[in-house]
């Protein structure tokens, strides 16, 4: 039996049940016509880094099964596609996985229903074959040929999305230093915003740059773009094809990123997501695992900044998972992001924003937390179903992945030890 059998024959065996719920969500609350629709459009992207287990400094416990080439990571991603219907899309990051032969990957791609996403340079290592090292920064470093080798890299990098039919290029910097005095900041800053215009200069007419911001990690004194206004600022002076990307585990603790949202949003200068959770840092949880709430709460402002700004939900930002998994399977783990991420999204359609602005206006405090709750607290799981149902994906992904033994047969094509490329 072929996926798609298989997802119709599971289907049918929980349909009665899938269609109860939903009678009852929609019988007790009013339903916005249009959602279903929304969420049907609302595309996650899946990076391919998060296919295998990333592990952490202190080692890495091999999952099984894990893709060992660009191939196996289109076909990983190509099935949870074919599950749940909301991950069409892969993001690449330049140089773990390049593709050899780019229209031959853009055909398997497109096999599997899947567009390529933003590509992702990498000045945080070096590689074998490398003049000069980052250990000291990229685009910051203050030897000329150390930024000049960053910047031909971030070029070849936007070379080979071309290729493939990226629209984006995000920027993530490990620059920064380790202890006080190392770095003249001023000057860091300035090499860094005269390098990302080089980069810019060779960013095609219809593309867009992604600046992400860190506030800290590898380098644990300063970060040189380490927060949102140092990233604003810095999109600001390369133009109107610049932005700034959030990743949700880069703040620091306790950061009101839901305000951070709401103000790029308004100056028009947010990009896109990197979506996870944390606890501590830069933890690269599952999305919604830990604060579901900040993750209804973020996409609370998404949804009222977009519709202040005429915005499509869909595809005016760039929706990207950024995890790593080091206990999970990384495809369970994947679908139970891209779930957390749409039950936020479907949340945030639900708020009674007329309501909510009249009780802002009469300082009404008490009712703007109702509001917000009332639903947050729904169970919003029947209309996101009902959204994969539609598109042909399966009422119930997780299940079909574990019924189906999905990994134990991965396990006999790659095999018990393999390694996707990554962190
Ligand atoms: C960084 C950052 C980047 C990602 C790398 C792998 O912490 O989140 O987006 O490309 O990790
Ligand atoms: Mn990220
Ligand atoms: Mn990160």
């Amino acid at each position: 039996m072929n996926v798609k059998d298989k997802i119709s024959s599971q289907n049918s065996q929980l349909l009665s049940s899938h269609d109860r719920k939903l009678a009852f969500l929609t019988s007790e609350v009013d339903v916005p016509k249009d959602l279903i629709q929304q969420l049907k459009d609302f595309q996650i992207a899946i990076p391919s880094w998060a296919l295998g287990t990333g592990g952490t400094r202190f080692g890495r416990f091999s999952g099984g099964g894990e893709p060992r080439n660009l191939e196996e990571k289109i076909e990983d991603v190509g099935l949870l596609h074919a599950l749940n219907q909301s991950s069409g899309a892969i993001s690449l990051h330049i140089p773990w996985d390049i593709p050899q032969d780019a229209n031959q990957i853009r055909n398997l791609a497109a096999q599997h229903g899947l567009a390529f996403d933003a590509v992702n340079s990498n000045t945080f290592q070096d590689q074998a074959v490398q003049a000069h090292s980052y250990k000291f920064g990229s685009l910051q470093h203050s030897n000329q040929a150390t930024r000049k080798q960053a910047i031909q890299h971030n070029i070849e990098v936007i070379q080979h999305g071309v290729e493939l039919g990226s629209k984006s290029l995000t920027v993530w910097l490990s620059d920064g230093s380790c202890f006080p005095g190392q770095l003249n900041f001023r000057k860091a800053y300035q090499r860094t915003v005269e390098s990302l215009q080089e980069i810019y200069t060779a960013l095609p007419i219809d593309w867009k740059l992604f600046l992400e911001y860190k506030a800290y990690e590898p380098n644990f004194y300063s970060t040189t773009v380490g927060d949102w206004g140092q990233s604003y600022s810095m999109v600001n002076k390369l133009g109107e094809k610049a932005f700034t990307l959030v990743d949700l585990g880069h703040h620091l603790p306790n950061a009101n990123i839901e305000q951070i949202v709401s103000l790029l949003l308004m100056e028009g200068k947010l990009g896109g997501f990197h979506f996870n959770d944390s606890k501590y840092g830069d933890d690269d949880l599952t999305a919604g695992s830990i604060k579901p709430y900040q993750l209804f709460l973020i996409f609370n402002e998404l949804v009222e900044g977009m519709n202040a700004r005429g915005m499509n939900h869909a595809k005016d930002l760039g929706w990207m998972i950024d995890a790593s998994h080091n206990v999970k399977d990384p495809l369970e783990d994947l679908l139970q992001s891209v779930e957390a991420i749409q039950l936020a999204y479907a949340q945030a359609l639900m708020v009674d924003r007329n309501a909510l602005e009249t009780a802002r206006d009469a300082n009404d405090v008490v009712a703007c937390q109702e509001i917000l709750q009332a639903s947050f607290r729904l169970d919003l799981r029947p209309l996101i179903a009902q959204a994969r149902l539609e598109l042909g994906g399966a009422l119930n992904p997780m299940s079909l992945f574990r019924s189906e033994n999905v990994r134990g047969e991965l396990i006999k094509v790659r095999g018990e030890k393999t390694q996707a490329t990554g962190l």
